[in-house]
């Protein structure tokens, strides 16, 4: 709660006031953040040295918000579009005008096509309850078409589950107690770096760290022992791992003999996987593999930490699903510290009553369809779609940059029977293709209350200032919405703290708000397993999953290269295209259009993304460092300049992503990549892209 200095007021002016709030960006992180607010204007925004996790530090992002709140590219009233879609070009209008106009547009095409012609498409760029969750009252008393899957994080919960049938896992802050740390396709220093004290100070204790990645990423550089497999190849290598962990008789006999379900079939299947079979696959050393399988077998507590970055593949539910066993096989939940850490969100989970959040009942009886979030290019453009889509509503996200498959998106927004509002902070290349675009507040200026998924701290956020300009939060614009179409349904009009109430019942709001924070419950021996129970159908740790053949799916862990990767296509398009997130002052595609933020990362005025490649593959191409390059394939093309790395194996490249389309030629990293689904949880294949890499001329 605002909590206000005492200074006397000589001045005339308002007394500075601090002001304690939570990060609201899509990061682990969610760190706890204390403003300083001067005559209504924020003047300061610093960690909360109080916080538990992010223990008073920000990140070179969040350090300058204050300058991105009161940026001059900030959209500050709503728009009408004036130009062709995508220009940029809008006027200014009026809120009551706004709301008129998209009201009208809603009701007839609801008429005209029924509901599920109209599409609400949401991501977390603020990943708070009510920013996430209210919304969708409005969305479910219309009945309109619903989305499935996600392009972050349900294919890592779904592949876990199918072995461990819940989505819980180790709490990333126990890693304080593990011997032995395998980072395994994450970037920890980069993405998740308040973590990283935890893992040092583990280091210091005895730990040893060994990170598992196709890029020699900032947290590779760390690492006591760096594996590099070639990208997409490593459930072959976690088969090879459990080759040499029973052919060696390493694994935990009594916990695999009580605790799992398969063990005789898992190890008949894996007796053929054998380390120099999977070497060739993964481009590794055998002994490589020997060293690594017998380490994460002879350590205690050894822990695996994961995020996402290795979903993003056709095989990502695989991937997940493939290394929740290894800790089965060792026996690594025995031990606190011992395990698989992943996302915490699903703990947070079980104090948010999603039902009271979003009122599902307000569906009645109706069934709407359903379609995959991550096929919104196919979405917008598939002709055979009844209804196809004519109104979409976009929030907290910037799909022209974050969605696979960008050129195709590109036609979809560009359609001119599609009614398109975007809510938004700032003019993105998203909004550029919006019908209306409308002013959205940022975690300054509205209460809300933000999860995390890097700890188990859910957080209190205090509106520190008031919106800037006409802007309002993504409730008021439902609640506002929703009065324009002139419903009546109480639910879709209840203020903030009612909602947050409702949605929390087991926490006291009173309470979360004067202390900022409170730590939801997780075992308190620190062992979310010890007691070697796991929710599936057996009870057990799943090596065989029935659920998985049901699926059509192998139900033992099971290696398969990508479709994408078809020898025929890799004759055409030889290298394998990485699009990682790799700025550390870019939050996915926040902040890249900032021009501080992109000089600092791009190293010149110049911006924009940049293709890097080894000097080997470069010398081959007859390139240089600086030299311009198309970077093509069936999808797509992008003109960039390339830059020699020694962090990338041969026959790999790598976009970083997040950069918006405006801040250069041509078009962003997601104009190449896949946007095939995953084996399952509705995820995308982003990762399993080729290109071919030619001199520009
Ligand atoms: N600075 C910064 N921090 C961020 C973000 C940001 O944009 N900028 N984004 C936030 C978001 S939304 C998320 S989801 C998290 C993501 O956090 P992470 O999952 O840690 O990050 P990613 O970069 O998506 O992927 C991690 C690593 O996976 C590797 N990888 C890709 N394919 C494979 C594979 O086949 N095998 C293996 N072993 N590794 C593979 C990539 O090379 C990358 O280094 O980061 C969050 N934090
Ligand atoms: N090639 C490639 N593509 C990727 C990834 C990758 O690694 N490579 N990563 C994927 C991942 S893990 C993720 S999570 C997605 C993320 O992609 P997006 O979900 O598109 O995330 P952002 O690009 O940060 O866009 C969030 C937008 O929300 C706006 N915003 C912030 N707060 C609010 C608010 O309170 N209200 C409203 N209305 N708007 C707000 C911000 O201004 C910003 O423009 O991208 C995915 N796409
Ligand atoms: S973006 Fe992540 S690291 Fe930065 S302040 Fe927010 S939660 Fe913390
Ligand atoms: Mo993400």
């Amino acid at each position: 709660m605002a909590s206000i200095l005492d200074s006397a007021d000589t001045t005339g002016r308002d007394s500075p006031t601090i002001v304690h709030g939570t990060c609201h960006h899509d990061c682990p992180d969610s760190c706890g953040w204390i403003a300083t607010v001067e005559n209504g204007v924020a003047v300061k925004l610093r960690g909360d040295p109080d916080h538990p996790f992010s223990k008073g530090e920000l990140c070179p992002k969040v350090n300058h918000f204050i300058d991105r709140t009161y940026s001059d590219s900030r959209v500050t009233t709503p728009l009408r579009r004036i130009g062709p879609k995508g220009s940029g070009e809008f006027e200014q209008i009026s809120w009551a005008t706004a709301l008129a106009e998209i009201a009208s547009q809603l009701q007839s095409v609801i008429e005209t096509h029924r509901a599920e012609a109209v599409l609400p498409f949401s991501g977390a760029g603020n990943q708070s309850l009510l920013a996430m969750g209210f919304p969708y009252r409005l969305w479910n008393a219309l009945g309109v078409t619903r989305l499935q899957g996600s392009l972050c994080g349900a294919v890592a919960g779904a592949g876990v589950a199918m072995t461990n049938g819940t989505k819980l896992a180790l709490d990333p802050e126990e890693l304080a107690h593990s011997k032995l740390i395998i980072i395994w396709g994450s970037n920890t220093r980069l993405t998740n770096r308040h973590l990283w004290p935890t893992i040092e100070a583990a280091r210091t204790a005895g730990a040893r760290i060994i990170v598992i990645d196709p890029i020699r990423t900032i947290t590779a550089d760390e690492a006591d022992r760096f594996i590099q497999p070639l990208p997409g190849t490593d459930v072959a290598l976690m088969l090879a791992m459990m080759h040499v962990i029973i052919r060696d008789g390493l694994q935990d006999h009594e916990w695999v003999e009580a605790h799992t379900l398969g063990f005789d079939e898992l190890s008949a299947h894996v007796a053929d996987w054998t380390p120099s079979r999977a070497a060739t696959i993964c481009g590794l050393a055998e002994d490589e593999i020997v060293a690594l399988a017998r380490e994460y077998a002879t350590t205690r507590p050894a822990a695996i930490r994961t995020l996402i970055g290795a979903e993003h593949r056709e095989h990502g539910g695989m991937f997940f699903r493939t290394l929740a066993c290894l800790p089965a096989l060792v026996g690594a939940w025995r031990d606190r510290g011992g395990g698989l850490a992943r996302s915490v969100g699903s703990w947070t989970d079980l104090v948010i009553n999603h039902d009271a959040l979003t009122r599902p009942d307000l569906l009645g009886n109706r069934e709407p369809r359903v379609l995959d979030e991550v096929r919104l290019a196919d979405i917008l453009t598939n002709s055979g779609l009844r209804p196809s889509v004519h109104a979409l509503f976009i929030w907290g996200t910037n799909p022209m940059v974050s969605v696979p498959n960008t050129e195709l998106l590109r036609k979809g927004f560009e359609r001119t029977d599609l009614f398109t509002v975007v809510h938004e902070q700032f003019l993105t290349d998203t909004a550029r293709y919006a019908d209306i675009v409308l002013p959205a507040t940022t975690q300054l200026e509205s209460v809300d209350v933000t999860p995390a998924w890097g700890h188990l701290n859910l957080g209190w956020n205090e509106a520190a200032i008031a919106p800037v300009g006409e802007s309002i939060s993504n409730a008021e614009f439902h609640r506002r919405l929703a009065r324009a179409l002139g419903l009546i349904e109480p639910a879709l009009f209840e203020d903030d703290l009612t909602v947050l109430t409702s949605s929390l019942p087991s926490i006291d709001i009173d309470q979360l708000r004067a202390e900022h924070r409170v730590r939801v419950p997780y075992p308190e021996d620190g062992r979310p397993f010890g007691d070697g129970v796991f929710p599936t159908a057996s009870g057990r740790v799943e090596f065989v999953s029935e659920e998985l053949r049901a699926l059509g799916q192998p139900a033992l862990p099971t290696y398969e290269a990508p479709t994408e990767y078809a020898p025929e296509q890799l004759k055409r398009f030889p290298f394998r295209l990485l699009t990682p997130k790799q700025h550390a002052r870019f939050l996915n595609s926040s902040y890249s259009h900032l021009p501080k933020h992109q000089r600092a990362e791009h190293g010149s005025d110049e911006g924009g993304p940049y293709l890097e490649m080894v000097a080997a593959d470069a010398t081959a191409l007859d390139l240089f460092e600086g030299a311009m390059v198309k970077v093509s394939n069936d999808r797509g093309e992008v003109t960039l300049r390339v830059r020699v790395t020694e962090r990338l194996r041969r026959g790999v490249v790598a976009i970083p992503w997040g950069w918006w389309g405006d801040s250069h030629e041509g078009g962003v990293a997601n104009s190449l990549t896949s946007d095939r689904l995953t084996d399952w949880g509705g995820g995308v294949a982003y990762s399993d892209t080729l290109v071919l890499v030619s001199p520009a001329l």
